[in-house]
């Protein structure tokens, strides 16, 4: 395929609700959507490097420095036989795995395209269903949260993870655990305690929680070692893992139990199947994260997620969960039973709509 345009769009979209989390409120999403036009197909993907560097180093503005001047002259009017040709091209650009994932997302909907086979089946991916649970935002009071706990539970969704904070943990765990004596439950702590705080988190080995997600600084796995050694609740890493031998080293160290896979963190589709295999190979489940995508990313996250070590619910929700009005069409729906469909459609499956996108666009730049 020769690469023969390339389009980069910031685009801003507001969330229904504000999320918070230990680093801080979001109300909006920025993000990067990345078109890449070849061989009469068009692809396309979704950087979601946040406005603030509060989740990862990487910020719309960092990822568009290094698309525009880096990523993107690497492959235009390039011909490339394959996403992992292209991977050769733009191996030079050390980190910036956000930056590197929306072109390469972008790559893997033109090629799945060309060939007319869905990105799931491109991908790999083992069903046609795949089970989703929820991600809530801490909440004013656990009451409130136990009320969120409720409508989701009601909508469908299979498993609830709740974030935390240092005094804003037991009391909402033991509440919410309290009224759903069996529901699947986790927490993600996005690396606000330390290791003097192991009292605290022993605490939540009472609550019967499905795994507690990066309790530790957002860089380590050393510390996680020690720490998981002193929990009967599984670890998960999220924000450590920025490639396969990350999740080798937190895997050999028994840093964690379990992997969350954001493919936006770890560079791309390519490594997190990587990463899904070592993984499979022995025997820690992966669960499929989410950074509050619209359906451009949310699609290339089902696909992924369709995969066979996929075997937690993952943070895929609703587009309606996020956003009054997705950009993609049809917009993805969680059914009664906790489960969304797998797009079969060519590539991502879904429609991208022009209007709606236009109206999210807060910069645009084009590259011929
Ligand atoms: O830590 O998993 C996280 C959103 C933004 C940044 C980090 C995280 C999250 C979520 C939301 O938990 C998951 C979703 O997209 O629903
Ligand atoms: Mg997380």
């Amino acid at each position: 395929m020769r690469i023969e345009r390339v389009e980069l769009r910031h685009i801003k979209m507001h969330l229904v609700a504000p999320f918070e989390t230990s680093f801080g409120v979001e109300t909006d999403e920025e993000h990067i959507i990345v078109r890449v036009d070849g061989d009469g197909v068009t692809g396309w993907g979704e950087c979601p490097a946040g406005a603030e560097p509060f989740y990862s180093y990487e910020t719309t503005q960092t990822a568009w420095h290094i698309l525009r001047d880096f990523l993107i002259p690497s492959v235009l009017h390039q011909h490339i036989a394959s996403v992992d040709e292209a991977a050769v091209l733009t191996a030079r650009v050390r980190g910036h795995n956000m930056a590197k994932a929306g072109l390469e997302f972008a790559l893997w909907d033109a090629f799945a395209k060309a060939r007319g086979e869905s990105l799931a089946k491109a991908l790999g991916g083992a069903r046609d269903r795949i089970v989703v649970g929820v991600s809530i935002g801490i909440q004013p009071s656990p009451d409130v949260l136990v009320k969120r706990v409720e409508s989701y539970l009601a909508e469908g969704y299979q498993r609830i993870k709740i974030k935390i904070a240092p005094g804003r943990d037991l009391a909402f765990i033991a509440a919410v655990r309290q009224v759903f004596p069996d529901i699947l439950l986790q927490v993600d702590a996005n690396s606000a305690y330390t290791l003097a705080d192991v009292a605290a988190l022993r605490a939540m080995d009472d609550y019967r929680l499905l795994l507690i997600e990066q309790p530790l600084g957002y860089d380590d796995i050393f510390d996680h070692a020690k720490l998981q050694r002193e929990l009967k609740t599984p670890i998960c890493l999220d924000e450590s893992i920025h490639s396969l031998a990350d999740a080798r080293a937190a895997l050999e160290l028994g840093s964690c139990r379990i992997i969350n896979i954001k493919p936006a963190r770890v560079g791309g589709f390519a490594e997190s199947k990587r990463i899904h295999d070592l993984c499979a190979a022995r025997g820690a489940p992966v669960w499929h994260g989410g950074m509050l995508e619209s359906g451009i990313g949310r699609a290339g996250n089902v696909a992924l997620a369709s995969l066979p070590n996929f075997t937690l619910p993952g943070d895929i929700s609703a587009s309606k969960r996020y956003f009054v009005q997705d950009i993609v069409e049809p917009e993805f729906q969680v059914a009664a039973d906790g489960t969304m469909a797998v797009p079969t459609q060519p590539g991502i499956g879904v429609q991208v709509m022009q209007d709606r996108l236009e109206r999210v666009t807060v910069r645009r730049e084009e590259f011929v």
